[in-house]
């Protein structure tokens, strides 16, 4: 069974900041949720290199073009590893191997392209082609401000995929997602679509153009040219991943993925991802984030005062994906504070100590009493809950489901009273410590895309290797387990 999934390549004409974390950590938890899950997986993210907005910003630091771009590209490379992010692959659009699979790629599209001249408005810092009839005081419907350009271009014949795009969209409805964006798409398309400006000629940090050196490739097909580089076009067969392909996106890039990706796909022959899902955006304290303010949220500030895995836990918890979210500080402590170290670290902490305690006392003979047997079926049921969530991309459900197992198990240690039955010495102990151990292992799998690192400590405290959800199914005979220590203590999270 393959898998495939990918973030957006990030441009690095700015420090990376918690929305590129945000898409980075979305896939990663995609990808290892079906790694778990028995699939194999191929998970791409990288760095968008090109384009006239990253050669201005080495212009702005006084640098070459390419020695600004290994610089900035590092810092990607490092916030990746810092979040977590268990990539199969890293690309940077400046390596040979993606300007081999870009030009192979134009040159697929050729007998869709014709030389003509552009002109119009651009707005560098989207790196998008701007309607006069979309223009509200000098500026782009996003904000961004645009230029006069007037230069010869080559276009794509993006008018004549208008009917085939529109057919696509009809016949896999689950192709655009969430459904209220999938509408916006197919109402832009059926607003009409004209061709497409794809060659720059005015500057020369680009993709050369195969046959044309005056020519750069637009950014854009440059940069969605990196889902194929990174399945090994043009020398593999892409189709084994591609059909198994889901694209992450910020809402603000959806056109380019739903509308233009795969229309650039059906000239070249070539298979169409599975889906393009889109998600919402990060304001902060209620303010659109913007190195002008100085608002910009820093996740490595953030992991190094709260934790990566908590910083995880929140971003995905405190707004469906797809939504729109605001992030503050308060809301992360309230989670920490409540959802972790309360309900989920009090939990693992109480019974594993406990048990650890018990030691000779609590053996592998058990019964399951009715409340037993029912956390039992329902901790064995937690993956499959969780499964049809992320396979809809709905992190926020998947949580929901870890969450509802954590209170059920909470209210089963409350309402057995374990430390009770222990003293009795009463034999009901064995069945409910072996249903919470149950439970508890259940939990570790459930939150392990998540947050990697705490449920690695759970899985240790408990004898797991962790691999597989299969793991799940092994009933729990007599074990020691070492004394666990708090997987969220109270003092990195002070304020
Ligand atoms: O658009 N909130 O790159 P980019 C949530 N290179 N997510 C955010 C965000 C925010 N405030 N800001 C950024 C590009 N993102 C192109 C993409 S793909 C072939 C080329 C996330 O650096 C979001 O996923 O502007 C967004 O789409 C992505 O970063 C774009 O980053």
């Amino acid at each position: 069974m393959n898998f495939c999934i990918t973030t957006p390549i990030y441009y690095i004409n700015g420090d990376p900041h918690i929305g590129h974390a945000y898409a980075s950590i979305a896939a990663d938890i995609v990808a290892r949720f079906k790694r778990l899950d028995g699939y194999t997986v191929h998970f791409s993210t990288g760095t968008d290199e090109h384009g006239i907005k990253v050669a201005r910003a080495a212009e702005a630091k006084h640098m070459e073009t390419c020695a600004y771009s290994d610089m900035m590209a590092q810092r990607f490379i490092d916030i990746a590893k810092r979040m977590n992010i268990a990539a199969n692959d890293f690309i940077r659009t400046t390596e040979p191997r993606h300007i081999k699979a870009a030009q192979a790629m134009w040159c697929m599209l050729e007998h869709d392209i014709y030389k003509d001249r552009y002109v119009g408005w651009y707005d560098a810092r989207d790196e998008a082609f701007v309607a006069e009839s979309d223009i509200v005081d000098g500026k782009a419907p996003s904000g961004g401000t645009v230029e006069w350009m007037e230069e010869e271009s080559y276009f794509f014949r993006l008018s004549a995929y208008q009917d085939k795009l529109l057919e696509y969209y009809e016949a896999n409805p689950d192709f655009i997602s969430p459904i209220s964006r999938r509408n916006e798409v197919i109402a832009f398309v059926k607003s009409g679509l004209k061709d497409l400006s794809i060659s720059r000629s005015q500057f020369s940090w680009g993709v050369p153009v195969p046959g044309d050196n005056k020519h750069v490739m637009y950014v854009w097909i440059d940069a969605l040219v990196n889902y194929l580089t990174s399945q090994g076009f043009p020398n593999n067969d892409v189709s084994k991943w591609m059909n198994e392909c889901v694209h992450i996106v910020g809402k603000e890039i959806l056109r380019f993925h739903a509308v233009y990706w795969p229309a650039f796909l059906m000239s070249a022959g070539l298979p169409l991802p599975k889906k393009i899902f889109a998600h919402g955006w990060w304001t902060c304290e209620g303010q659109k984030m913007s190195k002008s303010v100085g608002n910009v949220v820093d996740p490595n500030i953030v992991a190094d005062k709260y934790g990566v895995d908590q910083l995880r836990y929140f971003l995905f918890r405190e707004v469906p994906f797809g939504e729109d979210g605001d992030f503050s500080e308060q809301a992360l402590q309230n989670r920490i504070n409540y959802d972790l170290a309360n309900d989920l670290g009090n939990l693992v902490q109480r019974v594993l100590a406990f048990i650890q305690k018990t030691k000779g006392l609590f053996t592998a003979q058990y019964c399951f009493q009715p409340e037993a047997a029912q956390l039992v079926d329902h901790a064995h049921d937690l993956i499959n809950q969780m499964r049809s969530h992320i396979d809809e991309q709905n992190l926020f459900g998947a949580l929901q489901c870890v969450w509802g197992l954590v209170s059920r198990t909470n209210k089963f240690v409350n309402d057995s009273r374990p430390w009770e039955l222990a003293k009795k010495q009463d034999p009901q102990l064995n069945s409910v410590l072996t249903a919470l151990c149950e439970a508890i292992r259940a939990i570790a799998f459930g939150i392990a895309p998540f947050m990697p690192d705490t449920a690695k400590k759970i899985f240790e405290y408990m004898n797991i290797e962790g691999k597989s959800f299969s793991e799940i199914q092994i009933k729990f005979v007599d074990q020691k387990f070492p004394v666990p220590s708090p997987l969220f203590p109270k003092d990195t999270h002070a304020c």
